[in-house]
């Protein structure tokens, strides 16, 4: 029985396929790991979701911000945005029963075999792994249930500190925003929503994995989410593994067993 992560995939389905094809990836044996962002921009998300949904038994989804925008978009019956390219998945018969299922899916998984703790966006600095794992619990609780349609279209806003003890709404907002939007925080270790570059960008921000904590840490993180790192963290108990194959780059698998990566064309 093997073990595989693998970055966002973003409607790229056929560099998917290519992956799986390479390990001879058994469904009846193996277990897929997907660090979210299934769907958006690229050309066929519905493919990806229609397989993630056929291959709900050997699959686990850590949500990314483009899989809770979609389920609050079509709970809301607002139009998709072109540039998201999801008109076919949209129209699809089955997209009820495709979204039930992607709301069902975590924010954050811990295996503890590998001691390897996976989001689609990371993990606080501030948070350990057993209140992230709670944390996201408690969210999913609400995305999943018949509260959905109260904090799921309440979630954007940009809070950038974690605002945990106020009320639900917010304690869900900062818990989405670290596990699906996060990238670089301030030096207070508050959150930055508008900054997507590189590690040459911060200025004056910083990479949540350049935390101190992170040198230390016994654990591994793996996440996805921010294509501009191409894979590189300079940390080497956190990997990233969006390499920005909706625009253009390889798609990243990770073998957890054997600790190697490999790339699509
Ligand atoms: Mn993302």
């Amino acid at each position: 029985m093997a073990n595989y992560v693998v970055g966002d995939l973003q409607g790229c389905f056929t560099p998917l396929k290519q992956l799986l094809q390479e390990v001879a990836f058994n469904p009846a044996r193996d277990h897929l790991y997907l660090v979210g962002d299934i769907v958006a921009r690229g050309p066929d998300s519905l493919g990806c979701l229609d397989f993630v949904f056929r291959h709900q038994d050997c699959t686990t989804i850590t949500l990314g911000n483009h899989d809770l925008h979609l389920i609050c978009n079509v709970m809301l019956g607002n139009a998709p945005n072109p540039k998201d390219k999801l008109d076919d998945l949209y129209k699809h018969s089955k997209l009820p029963e495709y979204l039930r299922y992607l709301s069902s899916q975590p924010l954050c998984v811990y295996l503890e075999k590998y001691r390897t703790f996976i989001s689609h966006a990371g993990i606080h600095p501030e948070w350990q792994i057993e209140q992230a794992l709670s944390l996201g619990q408690w969210a999913q609780q609400k995305y999943m249930g018949n509260e959905a349609s109260q904090f799921l279209p309440a979630m954007y806003g940009k809070e950038s500190r974690l605002v945990l003890d106020k009320d639900e709404q917010s304690r869900f907002n900062t818990i989405v925003n670290v596990f699906t939007r996060m990238r670089f925080l301030t030096s207070q270790w508050h959150l930055d929503f508008d900054n997507k570059g590189t590690l040459d960008d911060a200025g004056e921000l910083r990479p949540w994995f350049t935390h101190p904590r992170f040198q230390t840490d016994q654990n591994r993180y793996i996440f996805g989410h921010w294509a501009a790192l191409q894979g590189i963290t300079h940390v080497p108990n956190v990997t990233a593994l969006d390499t920005g194959c909706v625009w253009g780059g390889p798609m990243t698998l990770l073998d957890l067993d054997k600790n190697e990566q490999i790339s699509s064309n």
